[in-house]
């Protein structure tokens, strides 16, 4: 454990206790506006909340991801807009810098984005390249003590705030995709750096997105994410497999969620002189929706287990992603049809949380994709075994 354990468990419980009582009163409202008041963002920066993952020589309180998914399990109890306020500077954002940057780099800006002080974005994909990541096409040409940058980033969360981000690009035209992308830490004011209009999305109010253009953008040599090109695909993925994770344990949450207030609906309401708690086939919902949530719980506490533990968990953080953003769709589409009509209506929040979890089977990688991830793992195991 990063911190002793009386400490975290304060922590996981003051977590707890804003989640219910100060962000849940506010789901309705910042749907409607589609905005998260300053003031929250203010006293997340308060909580520590944009500095878990941040490993505490810089300034954040350094969790290891066993502690981080139990956070996430916390934060599952809201609206997931509040979690993409700190999602990237915890996890996409961050991560590529804390694995992969060069002392300097990390010095400059980890720091900063523990406190919430600057917010990060991770800039991979492209209107031309979504899930088949090493096709990106923005490129980086080296000029003299710079690089330029041209080229178009789609979707990128938390842009329209970001000050720092992490750009992958093409440094060379070699034809082998992957091995020529070079990540970039690239700073909001850089000349010819652009962003475009705010996405209208599905659900997630309240959580943006948008375009990062690059037109002859210039930013110096130093910027190359680790001072070494053609490490970007790897610094990717690398920091994918353990978003993945991370995302998995909020699915976990929202499904502990929606279990929760769909319990509560069918103790109270009444048809055929009953609670329809009581009625079987209300029950077979409320079952099946505890043991799929509660297995993907274990999965994600037992991949976290054994991150922790130096293992390679790209396969079992997959398994995760594709496991529990598939279940809590289940979770959600149950809980709207225990609600019945008033699951359709939007003052009960259900059909908030119905439009908000589909997105969980797509970004980060499409449930596909994942299962693509698993297959090609199993069959190269077993070839290295033969
Ligand atoms: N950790 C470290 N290195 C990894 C890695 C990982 N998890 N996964 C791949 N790599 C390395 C490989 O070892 C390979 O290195 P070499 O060139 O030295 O052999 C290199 O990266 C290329 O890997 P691969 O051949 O698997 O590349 P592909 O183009 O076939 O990758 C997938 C295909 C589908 C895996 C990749 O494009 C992907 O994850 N797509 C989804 C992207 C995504 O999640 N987008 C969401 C948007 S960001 S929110």
């Amino acid at each position: 454990m990063a911190l002793d354990a009386d400490l975290f468990e304060q922590l996981r419980q003051t977590v707890r206790r804003f989640v219910r009582e100060r962000l849940v009163p506010l789901e309705a409202e910042i749907a409607l506006a589609d905005n998260i008041p300053a003031e929250i963002r203010q006293e997340m920066r308060g909580l520590g909340l944009f500095g878990l993952s941040i490993p505490q020589e810089y300034g954040g309180l350094g969790l290891t991801m066993e502690e981080e998914v139990h956070i996430a399990f916390e934060l599952g109890h809201t609206s997931p807009a509040f979690r993409s306020v700190i999602g990237t500077n915890n996890g996409i954002g961050s991560q590529g810098l804390i694995m992969d940057g060069t002392e300097e780099q990390k010095s400059a800006y980890l720091p900063k984005l523990a406190t919430g002080e600057i917010i990060s974005s991770f800039a991979l994909t492209e209107p031309g390249a979504g899930s088949d990541a090493a096709s990106l096409r923005t490129t980086a040409r080296r000029d003299g003590e710079e690089y330029i940058l041209n080229g178009t980033k789609r979707f990128i969360t938390n842009a329209p705030y970001a000050d720092l981000f992490t750009v992958f690009a093409r440094t060379d035209t070699g034809d082998k995709p992957g091995r020529d992308v070079t990540a970039f830490l690239v700073e909001r004011s850089a000349p010819g750096l652009s962003l475009g209009k705010i996405d209208k999305k599905m659900g997630q109010a309240g959580s943006h997105t948008c375009d990062v253009i690059f037109e002859d953008c210039r930013v110096p040599a130093s910027s190359v994410l680790g001072g070494k090109e053609g490490q970007g695909f790897k610094t990717a993925m690398k920091v994918l497999d353990r978003g993945r994770l991370h995302i998995s344990a909020f699915c976990v949450g929202m499904a502990e969620r929606l279990i929760a207030d769909s319990l509560a609906y069918a103790m109270q309401r009444k048809q055929f002189g009953q609670p329809i708690a009581e009625f079987q086939l209300i029950q077979a919902m409320l079952a099946d929706s505890r043991a799929e949530s509660y297995a993907a719980r274990c999965m994600v506490l037992e991949t976290a287990r054994a991150k922790d533990q130096g293992g390679n968990v790209s396969t079992e953080a997959a398994c995760c992603k594709m496991f529990a953003s598939e279940m809590v769709g289940r979770v959600a589409d149950r809980a709207v049809q225990i609600h019945g009509g008033a699951g359709y209506m939007e003052e009960y929040g259900i059909e908030r949380a119905y439009r908000d979890v589909r997105l969980f089977r797509i970004y980060e990688g499409t449930t596909q994709i994942q299962q693509i991830l698993i297959a090609r793992n199993m069959i190269k195991e077993a070839a290295a075994a033969a």
